[in-house]
């Protein structure tokens, strides 16, 4: 039986109470390892370690971090068709993309190796002479990172890479249905040449999560999950000043108009809403159909949907892999129940899908949703899984209206061939995320990803600068060379008359 540890201090170890906890593949429910199952206690002295390990860390040139991370890069390369295969077994994705989430983590780790050499600061003229003017990027000292299954490799590494570039040290709590992905990925870090203490995991369940939120020494929570649960993280950081930042859910919606290419959004919603088994946050889980073209595009895309294949994604035969656990496919079966109640019909699927292997596994049938009316829970609410909503708009106004009116705001496509209404959506979408004749997932990490509302609450991760701002604290720093006393706001202006004149 595969056994497996936490890695705290530049060593691997069990549990203080050797308990431990079995991650199983949800196709088939193969074992696919046993980690330790930490409590507060194991998170105490991974905090120790990494606040120990941060004195030297923040002190190593970020050029030579970056040099670890290219390292590290390197493994993730080289390890990519292993890693995919076990994100398949382990959380079950279609091997194309579960390949996808490690070339993420790749891109990532070779975007953030490049900050090494920029981490960019302002420096800024004075307006007193001989004084200079500038503000730097400081590390925090211990990031707590809260990650979920759904992206086991790409989501950890937009917290990590960033986190560590910048100087921090790190304790994380990986999901509990990945967790031997995280320890694949952690060994990685160990093997490009992290020093002991600076990078540290801690296998567990939400109580391990509380018990990192909870501890004082860790200055920053990146947690990325239900927006339930981020409220709550979110309400403890509060209570401790405690720099927080919250990736949540999404209610997506792909809005094709009476102009679209029909056959483009029909790509566009499949891919979105069924890859990953609707598993993404960003996945799409309503279509906002133009009132001239809603049938058309229905009656194709419910054919289209029914011949989807379910199956284990190691298959190359298979479109759409199991859902994570038993509880997502009562979740999901739940939302068709409610969807019946309200009134909606159910188009194509609204059941288990069991027939044959299928029965070994967590598998629920591609499902589509029609007549939702926008303030409906199936058209509110995150359902996690394959279901999609379909609800009609009169006009362009009222679909972007329709869009924004859910208490996520994550991500939005918008398909038509006309620039003008193009622009229209880019000024009036209220997302995080906006795209233009592409389905509402395929971030890339070179720009920020995050959400509006309940999404999120104000951070961007995944990339682009602006994540730096999560893991640093901004330091602003004067010096006065004049050698005599120069008063801000005050000397300035007889100094501006003696020039003058
Ligand atoms: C997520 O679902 O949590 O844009 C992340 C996308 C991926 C990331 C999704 N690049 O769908």
């Amino acid at each position: 039986m595969p056994n497996e540890l936490n890695y705290i201090d530049g060593k691997w170890t069990p549990a203080r109470s050797g308990k431990t906890f079995a991650s199983h593949n949800p196709a088939n429910g193969d074992l696919i390892g046993v980690v330790p199952l930490s409590a507060r206690e194991d998170v105490g002295d991974a905090v120790e370690a990494a606040a120990r390990a941060f004195e030297k860390w923040r002190k190593y040139p970020a050029p030579k971090r970056a040099e670890i991370i290219y390292r590290a890069v390197e493994i993730l390369r080289a390890r990519k068709q292993m890693l995919g295969e076990l994100l398949t077994r382990e959380m079950g994705k279609v091997i194309k993309e579960a390949l996808g989430d490690v070339q993420e983590a790749i891109d990532m780790g070779m975007y953030m190796a490049g900050e090494g050499r920029r981490l960019n600061g302002l420096v800024v003229p004075s307006e007193l002479p001989n004084k200079w003017g500038m503000a730097v990027r400081d590390p925090l000292g211990v990031v707590g990172v809260i990650t979920p299954w759904n992206f086991p490799i790409a989501v950890p590494s937009w917290k990590i890479f960033p986190a560590l570039i910048c100087g921090n040290t790190i304790v994380w709590k990986p999901a509990e249905d990945t967790p031997v992905l995280a320890i694949e990925f952690v060994k990685i870090l160990q093997e490009a040449g992290l020093p002991p203490g600076v990078m540290n995991l801690v296998c567990g369940y939400g109580d391990a999560g509380e018990a990192l939120v909870d501890h004082p020494n860790v200055r920053v929570i990146t947690f990325t999950g239900s927006t339930a649960t981020g409220t709550k993280v979110a309400t403890k950081c509060a209570q401790n000043l405690k720099r927080v930042s919250l990736e949540m859910g999404g209610k997506n919606a792909i809005i094709v108009l009476d102009d679209a290419d029909i056959d483009l959004a029909i790509e566009g919603i499949l891919w979105s809403a069924f890859g990953t088994s609707g598993q993404r946050c960003t996945a799409c889980s309503r279509v906002i159909a133009h009132a001239a073209i809603k049938n058309n595009l229905l009656d194709q895309l419910a054919a289209r949907t029914a011949k989807l294949k379910l199956g284990d994604g190691l298959a190359p035969t298979t479109d759409v892999g199991p859902v994570i656990n038993q509880k997502a496919i009562e979740k999901i079966d739940a939302y068709t129940q409610v969807a019946k109640k309200e009134g909606a019909a159910i188009v194509v699927g609204g059941e288990p899908a069991r027939a044959g292997e299928l029965a070994k596994g967590f598998f629920y049938a591609p499902t589509i949703f029609d007549n939702v009316a926008p303030t409906m829970r199936v058209g509110q609410e995150e359902i996690f899984g394959p279901a999609l909503s379909v609800l009609r708009a009169d006009s362009f106004d009222h679909a972007i209206a329709i869009n924004n009116q859910t208490n996520y705001g994550l991500s939005t496509s918008v398909y038509t061939l006309n620039i003008n209404r193009a622009f229209e959506a880019m000024r009036d979408v209220t997302t995080g995320l906006l795209y233009v004749n592409a389905g509402t997932i395929g971030s890339e990490v070179q720009l920020p990803f995050g959400g509006t509302r309940g999404t999120g609450n104000g951070h961007r991760e995944g990339g682009g600068y602006p994540v730096l701002d999560t893991f640093t604290e901004w330091k602003t720093i004067y010096v006065d060379y004049s050698g005599r006393l120069q008063r801000a706001q005050i000397d300035t202006d007889e100094l501006s008359s003696r020039i003058v004149q």
